[in-house]
């Protein structure tokens, strides 16, 4: 065999650490019976305890979200003794199958986190959006994204004058990661492809979404997105990163080629849907570096890995490329 060069070592170095003690949360944790419990959300408290918004699936089926609460973030997990925000198909009919794969954004601006979730319709999987200050209370704007459209999250900012959220609407086109525009977050316009799906062979070949909320960095918006690969024994879901200017981000400057994450431990392979690791939400770290990332394993339970922003961002400069659409929708500038 010949000899592999530094590069390629580097490549393969591993981003991501998987904390000894995952699963941290399963469904034997709850204080009431469900299915399973993943992709959850996550935030830190201004008190320093981290909050995870559970995507939990009851016996149903239907999937409702539940918080916990952690001093370090690993263990000591207080749970809601009843769901916390349960689908309300009375009012929301788009949620009449449920509420599922949160994430979360704090908004200075409003001083109140903004959640961005999936409400499962009769029409399929559409966005919707809901404010809460405490995660107690919640107040719901409805769908902002008509199905098939999942996997959203708003900027933690305006851009210009406008939000933004990047969201992965299914088209004929396929299954690729998009942005739109908003000066109130019920209006959305100025529609763009930012992230494309791969073809082929390639682990993110046809359909990807976006994973964590984007993070913000000197560098730009670091985003950890998900591909999709569909094999004869199923889908396997695996992460990559890429990363959108600062100020346009719709503009996609740098994407990797390699996944940096995939399903590899037994609680990871095997669950109700096996081959998945699936984060919706991260903290850092008061060194401002180390990022938690909590994700679903498994469509069954939920862990944690950690990883370093900076060794991230380094990565994605030695081994990300240039980003060249192929479809070429929409502008690549935004011209509002
Ligand atoms: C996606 C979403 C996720 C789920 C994943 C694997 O389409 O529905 O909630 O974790 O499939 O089943």
């Amino acid at each position: 065999m010949s000899r592999r060069t530094s590069e390629e070592l580097a490549e393969d170095s591993v981003l991501f650490h998987r904390h000894a003690r995952n699963p941290i949360l399963t469904a034997k944790d709850w204080p009431y019976p469900i299915n399973t419990v993943f992709n959850a959300a996550a935030t830190l408290m201004p008190d320093g305890s981290t909050l995870l918004l559970n995507r939990v699936e009851d016996r149903r089926g239907i999937s409702h979200f539940s918080v916990a609460r952690s001093e370090n973030g690993i263990d000591g997990w207080i749970i809601d003794p009843e769901p916390t925000l349960m689908p309300d198909p009375q009012w929301h009919p788009e949620e009449i199958w449920g509420i599922e794969d949160p994430r979360i954004t704090f908004v200075p601006e409003f001083e109140r986190y903004v959640i961005a979730y999936t409400s499962y319709s009769r029409g399929g999987p559409g966005v919707s959006l809901a404010l809460t200050s405490d995660f107690r209370t919640f107040e719901r704007m409805g769908v902002i994204m008509a199905p098939d459209d999942k996997d959203a999250a708003l900027l933690p900012r305006r851009i210009g004058d406008c939000w933004a959220l990047i969201h992965r609407p299914t088209t004929t086109l396929g299954a690729h990661i998009w942005i739109s525009f908003s000066p109130d977050l019920r209006h959305w316009g100025s529609h763009k492809m930012v992230i494309e799906a791969r073809r082929g062979a390639w682990w993110d070949a046809n359909k990807i979404g976006l994973s964590l909320p984007p993070i913000e960095t000197a560098k730009g918006w670091l985003i950890v997105y998900h591909g999709v690969r569909q094999t004869a024994s199923g889908a396997l879901y695996r992460l990559g990163l890429a990363l959108l200017d600062k100020e346009t981000p719709e503009r996609c400057l740098l994407r990797g080629d390699h996944w940096v994450f995939g399903p590899e431990e037994p609680y990871e392979r095997k669950g109700d849907v096996d081959n998945v690791v699936f984060p919706c939400g991260y903290t850092i770290a008061s060194d401002g570096d180390t990022m938690a990332m909590y994700y679903g394993a498994a469509d069954t339970c939920i862990a944690v890995a950690h990883a370093s922003i900076q060794q991230l961002l380094a990565w994605l400069e030695k081994f990300g490329r240039p980003y060249t659409s192929e479809f070429g929708v929409g502008e690549r500038r935004r011209n509002a």
